[in-house]
This record gives structure tokens, sequence and C-alpha cells, in this order.
């Protein structure tokens, strides 16, 4: 038997959700490394030149960061079940809630993780710990957490817009999704039907690690959408779903309980990747010698649930959104009437037209202008 996959990954963080939940769904056999701090030195560093996780190491001797990397490196070697939808308007629609998952649901993750101290640090203080230093004694673990916890818990902040402006309004913001996803659950197990497609893992990254399983916003979503809550349980575990995998949903329409969710990506979501786009442009135009496009380029102002406030244009999320405006570009005349259809129904009229002036690509595992 082929040697298995290793993911290189932590329960507390982020994306490592989001790629544990494909591969599980996917079924291919992979065994999980804990990232440690010496696992991310020694080896998640040397491999990927990023101190960054979760990371597949493969049978063949590669190391591929980026859950969508990961995913596509997947899909090209293993067909069964298949997370890109095959009909078009619903492939447009998964990638784009991946966008919102990877992106912007990010913003409460950051938010009830920091913000809710009291009841989230023991946790939190004692995983960080566990990267740290993993041979402690169980006890000393919170108090070795706490330099790299207080990195993260005190830069989130500024990197992303949360601050006392903004934090009733993101808060705001969520409660409204899972409203809005709760409802939505009551007709389809799943995003887009009765199997997941890539926007359900783009979503189990912040909602699984931070809003699920951090004690302040997991209670918040057990009493206010336990469906939501039933849902994260479903994709962690799919072998013993309740639900039968089926068919996604009929005909390429993108079911209508799922409108509120598009409606908040496209008026919360889209105007920040088109400054992002404006931005990388503009950045790559005035650093000519520079290989690699930074991370940050620049700032903006940007509204959530109605308050505006500033925070750093990622370089990274223009990667993601092309994807989606590939899938809207490759369309012929007449999926694409139909798929405007539907973004006018969404509130998003317009906005796959958006051409970035500079395509980027990533190349060993950083962007660069194409
Ligand atoms: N877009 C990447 C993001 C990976 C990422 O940001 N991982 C976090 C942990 S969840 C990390 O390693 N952060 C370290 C850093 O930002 O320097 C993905 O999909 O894998």
């Amino acid at each position: 038997m082929a040697e298995p996959y290793r993911l290189v990954a932590a329960e507390i963080s982020l994306y490592s959700g989001k790629a544990r939940a494909y591969l599980r769904y996917k079924g291919v056999a992979f065994d999980e490394l804990f990232a440690s701090r010496k696992v991310i030195m020694e080896i998640v560093r040397p491999k990927t030149g990023l101190a960054m996780i979760p990371v597949l190491l493969t049978p063949e001797g590669e190391a591929i960061q980026d859950t969508t990397a990961i995913i596509d490196w997947v899909e090209a070697r293993h067909p069964q079940r298949g997370v890109y939808p095959d009909t078009p308007v619903l492939r447009l629609a998964s990638l784009l809630l991946e966008l919102y998952g990877d992106e912007w649901l990010l913003m409460p993750a950051m938010h009830y993780r920091w913000h809710y101290k009291r009841k989230n640090m023991k946790l939190v203080l004692t995983e960080f710990g566990q990267i740290v230093a993993p041979r402690l004694p169980a006890f000393l673990h919170p108090v070795a957490g706490l330099p790299i916890a207080a990195f993260f818990g005190g830069n989130y902040g500024r990197a992303l817009g949360i601050n006392r402006t903004n934090r009733d309004a993101i808060e705001r913001s969520y409660e409204a999704f899972l409203h809005d996803f709760d409802e939505h659950l009551t007709e389809h197990p799943y995003l887009l039907g009765s199997r997941p497609s890539v926007g359900d893992f783009g979503f189990m990254g912040p909602l699984y690690a931070h809003l699920y399983r951090d004690p302040a916003p997991g209670e918040l979503m057990r009493r206010v959408a336990p469906r939501v809550a039933d849902w994260v349980t479903r994709m962690n575990d799919p072998a013993s779903a309740q639900v039968e995998h089926g068919e996604l949903a009929p005909d390429d329409e993108v079911p209508a309980s799922i409108d509120p969710i598009f409606r908040r990506l496209f008026s919360e979501l889209w105007p920040v990747v088109t400054d992002t786009v404006a931005a990388v442009g503009t950045w790559v135009t005035e650093h000519p010698e520079r290989k690699n496009i930074a991370r940050f380029v620049g700032d903006h102002r940007f509204t959530i649930g109605g308050a505006t406030t500033t925070r750093w244009i990622q370089s990274f999320t223009q990667w993601m959104a092309q994807r989606p405006l590939d899938a809207y570009q490759e369309m012929d005349d007449a999926v694409r009437s139909r798929a405007d259809r539907w973004l006018q129904r969404v509130g998003g009229e317009g906005a796959l037209s958006l051409v970035p002036p500079t395509r980027v690509q990533r190349s060993e595992n950083r962007l660069v202008a194409v």
C-alpha cells in the first residue's frame, strides 16, 4: 500500500480545519502530524519557505502549503468525490463561497477568539503552549503559549481592521450570517445541496477551529444556530454523518435559501476584492524590481455590518478571487446569462466582470505577477 499523506496541522489552526475536513471527505489515507514549533522549523519551513500551516506532505516527498493548493493537488490525483461542481453556475457559486469562508469569515473568527479572552484563553494558551513546547508538563503549557498568543492576539486587529469601532458590527454581521446559514440548513444539508463542495470546506476553516471550538463563539453557535453546529460535526466526520451524500442542487440552480449569504458576500467582501486588485496592480507597477508581491499592499477603508474602518490589503485575496473571476470568464454566452440572472438576484450584478489590472500566480509559495 502506498504511504499515506501527512497533514501538518493543529486543531487550533483555522485553515487546518478546512484541509482536514476535505481529506476526510475524499477518503484518502492520511495521518496528521502535530504542527509543533519543531515540526514547523524542521519540516515546514525548509520545505515550503514559510512558517505556515497546514502543509500536505505527499508520498512523493512534496510539501504543499495553502489549503486551496492542497485541494487542487488532491483533486487532480483522486477523482472520487470531486468537490468542484461539474455545472458552471454552481461551480462559480462554490468558488465564491470558498473565498467568503477563507477571507471573510476570518473576521468573526479572529474577533471572537481574541476579544472574549476570559472564556477562550485557557484553551488557546494551552494549545499554543503545546505547539511551542509539547514536552513540557501540561500545567506549564499556558505559560509557554503566552508569547505567541500575545503576538497573534496583538496584531490581528490592525491587519484585519477589527477594533472598538466595528466590534459590535462584526458580531451583528456574523449573527445574521449564522441565522441565514441555519435557515438554509433546514432545506439542504450542505451549501449547494446534498453533498459538500469546495465552498463548504472554505467555510469549515473559520467555522471549526475558532467559531465552533473556542468556548465563547462555540456557545453562541450552539445556542443560536444549532444546525450550523451540526453541519460542523458532519463536515468533520463524513463517515458517520446521518445524512446520505447525494447530489448538488439540480439544473445548475443555486438554492434560493443561500441568497442572503451571497448578498452579504457582495455587499461586504466584494468591495474589498475590488480594492485589492487595484492595490495589487498599483503595487506591482511601483515595485518593478521585486520578484514576489508583498503580503500586504497598502491599506483601505472597508465596511462590515454597517461600520467603516481601515484594514491592510492582503494580496493573497486576489489569488483567491481570480478563481471565481476565471470561472465566470470561461462561461459561454448562454451560461453567462444564466449566471447573470442569479448574480442580479443576489446583488452581484456586474461584480464578476472585474478584470484585475495585474494577474497573480503562486510560485514557490509566494505570489508573483504574471
Ligand atoms: N491561505 C492559507 C493560509 C494559511 C494560514 O494563514 N495559516 C495560519 C494558521 S491557520 C498560519 O500559519 N499563520 C501564520 C502566519 O500568518 O504567519 C491557506 O489556505 O492555507
